[in-house]
């Protein structure tokens, strides 16, 4: 007998798996706080400790979770790094044309890779911010602008929820695109979910790249969460966790939301 555990208590192979997580433990255009490299290190290692079960629904999370691992990322380009989470999620539902994959950040920028992949309809975006600028520092693709690309790439539909912060030109942006910040009745098609941490008030997620004060709360945003959940959701991400220390109350904030996500599978 083996006594030894994997990030899951249970581990399926991908052929019998629901659900599929990959990290992307990418930051080469973080700015202020580059550590979310290690969030997805930090995010399995809180998803060992959390319970799958949601207390006040007296609900088992009985998904099957393969594991992929992490992409071997390109330390400082975007363009390589992208071309290699594409791949490997294009691999993955080769393997498993069914499979609901879990993206683990990673900065914001990896959403941008995955929904290329996915071409959802509809990207519902939590963040404090709008991602929505065309560059960043002169910079084509980054965590600050990998939404703006999304859109104008997929043409399609963008919710951001709990946006508290944003300039001129990102509130032009959103208009011209149409851009909702309040959940719609009905989602369109295939719907995307990405989490970046800073949607939360710092207060209850401290380790990330950007805080923004005034964030949501977790039950916020857990109800919401179920709510976009009884849509086509056909994947989701959290990015943003940043941090060098185990034990963090953010990473285990983001094992949180993931398994309150998975709930709804
Ligand atoms: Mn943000």
């Amino acid at each position: 007998m083996l006594h030894v555990s994997k990030s899951f208590t249970t581990e399926y192979a991908l052929n019998e798996a629901d659900v599929c997580v990959v990290g992307v433990p990418f930051d080469s255009t973080a700015i202020a706080h580059p550590l979310q490299r290690y969030g997805p290190t930090l995010i399995r290692a809180a998803l060992k400790n959390v319970n799958f079960y949601i207390s006040e629904k007296k609900k088992s999370v009985s998904v099957h979770i393969h594991d992929a691992g992490d992409v071997d990322v390109a330390p400082g380009s975007f363009e390589e790094t992208d071309m290699r989470v594409r791949d490997t999620i294009r691999s993955l539902r080769e393997q498993n044309p069914k499979i609901f994959p879990v993206i683990l950040g990673g900065e914001h920028s990896v959403s941008l890779s995955v929904v290329r992949e996915l071409k959802p309809k509809t990207i519902v975006s939590f963040d404090a911010h709008t991602d929505l600028s065309e560059s960043y520092e002169g910079v084509a693709y980054s965590h600050a602008t990998w939404l703006y690309h999304a859109a104008r790439e997929l043409g399609c539909n963008v919710v951001l929820l709990g946006v508290r912060d944003w300039t001129k030109e990102q509130e032009a942006t959103m208009k011209k695109l149409g851009v909702a910040t309040k959940l719609p009745k009905k989602l369109e098609g295939t719907v995307y979910v990405t989490v970046d941490v800073d949607v939360f008030d710092p207060a209850y997620a401290p380790e990330t790249g950007f805080p923004e004060p005034g964030g949501l709360s977790p039950q916020e945003v857990f109800t919401l969460l179920d709510k976009i959940f009884k849509n086509n959701v056909i994947g989701f991400d959290i990015a943003e966790v940043a941090s060098d220390r185990l034990g963090g109350v953010t990473a285990n904030l983001a094992a949180r939301t993931i398994v309150r996500a998975l709930g709804n599978l």
